[in-house]
């Protein structure tokens, strides 16, 4: 690729992306005039950049609701796009949907394998049974040997691929960018947002994927993942810390969660329990409250686009607070503890940082050396 030798304009990465979406926008809004939409789709894309300077202190020595508010992660990584799901498809005007989905016969044992292989892909997670049972039907076996290319950048969208063995590493222009360790999919944005490959992806070792073609893929799987991803575009672009995540990394976290409702004064998180996951606050408020003696003690209150139950995720440590619904129902969004690993490491020090201040702000309120984080 880079020893192409035909001389080529560069056409910066950016300005692609820019106008990719713009498109894209256009094509799903049709508006009368190209150019009054123009104007008033760059006019918003440009209010809603970050500002370059991040001018939110932190000094705050209250004990503070709005504590995470805080954690903008430096202006680097927020400087990236926004967002592209919300504009990038609209399942109800998709015409690619008609035709009899393919049904590849399978051995028991193929099935068998792959019904583990999907076991933990996210995009599948919010398929009813019978969509399920035509996605497996539809998949078929593909064996990989090392230096096989599997996706080339550029290229139309062809299949969608889950691994079930193997490494593959991801390019973008030449530069490794990502790497699949015998688990995950790939290929997936090409066939969601209807463009070009996005890398290129190339097997290291053997592998065999599990394959489906981009028609059963955009019938059956994309409107299911693109609702849900539009579902949660909002909470996840309200959540500062998440701002250290690409793009990519927040559609991902966007598969992986899962909506729960709390009545007022339900309890959500036990203080002492061993923890499954953490959660986002979508609407509501949640009550923070530690036991002290004989009595629960309030210490926080958190509301929506703020997040609880990292911390024991984070210290591998039993709930160190329990969590109560406040305020009418409460929406959550719950992330189980193996996405949290295998999807927030981006966000790590951002979490910790703020777990550092739980722990002064602990001292502050029972005036004592807490246990919070303590690993023994
Ligand atoms: P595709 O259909 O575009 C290439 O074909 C695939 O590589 C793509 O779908 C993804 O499934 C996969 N950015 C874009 N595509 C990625 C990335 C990625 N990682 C894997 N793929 N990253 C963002 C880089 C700026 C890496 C995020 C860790
Ligand atoms: P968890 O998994 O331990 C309880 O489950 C959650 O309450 C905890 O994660 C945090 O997400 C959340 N100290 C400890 N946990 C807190 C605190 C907190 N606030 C929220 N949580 N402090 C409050 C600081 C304003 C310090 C203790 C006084």
């Amino acid at each position: 690729m880079s020893s192409d030798s035909s001389r080529r304009i560069q056409v910066p990465d950016e300005l692609k992306e820019v106008l990719l979406q713009f498109s894209i926008a256009f094509l799903v809004e049709q508006p009368p005039d190209v150019i009054d939409y123009a104007v008033e789709y760059f006019t918003k894309l440009q209010a809603d950049r970050p500002s370059v300077l991040n001018t939110d202190q932190s000094t705050d020595d209250q004990v503070s609701v709005n504590s995470q508010d805080a954690d903008e992660p430096p202006v680097m990584a927020t400087s990236r796009r926004k967002s592209v799901f919300a504009e990038a498809y609209d399942p109800e005007a998709d015409d690619d949907d008609d035709g009899a989905t393919a049904v590849f016969p399978k051995t028991d044992d193929q099935r068998a394998r792959l019904v583990e292989s999907v076991k933990n892909v996210l995009l599948f997670r919010s398929l009813e049974k019978e969509q399920m049972n035509q996605v497996l039907d539809a998949m078929f076996e593909r064996k990989v040997q090392p230096g096989d290319y599997i996706i080339r950048q550029g290229d139309d969208g062809d299949n969608f691929y889950v691994i079930e063995s193997g490494i593959y590493k991801v390019y973008i222009n030449d530069k490794h960018i990502n790497t699949y360790n015998h688990t995950g999919l790939f290929g997936e944005l090409a066939l969601l947002y209807n463009m070009p490959r996005a890398a290129t992806v190339q097997a290291e070792t053997n592998g065999l994927l599990w394959a489906m073609d981009r028609q059963t893929f955009r019938r059956i799987l994309l409107k299911s993942a693109f609702r849900k991803r539009k579902m949660y575009e909002e909470l996840l672009n309200s959540v500062p810390m998440l701002k250290a995540l690409q793009n990519y990394e927040r559609m991902n976290l966007a598969d992986a969660l899962v909506s729960k409702s709390y009545d007022n004064g339900a309890r959500i998180i036990k203080q002492g329990d061993a923890a499954d996951g953490m959660y986002f606050i979508e609407e509501g408020t949640v009550s923070v409250r530690m036991d002290q003696e004989d009595a629960e003690v309030e210490i926080s209150q958190l509301g929506k686009g703020q997040y609880f139950g990292e911390l024991a995720l984070v210290t591998h440590r039993p709930r160190a607070a329990s969590v109560y619904a406040t305020g009418g129902p409460v929406k959550l969004a719950f992330l189980d503890v193996k996405a949290f690993e295998r999807l927030l490491g981006p966000c790590m020090d951002i979490m910790k940082r703020n777990i550092d201040d739980y722990e002064s702000q602990l001292v502050k309120i029972f005036g004592s050396k807490n246990n919070i984080t303590d690993t023994r």
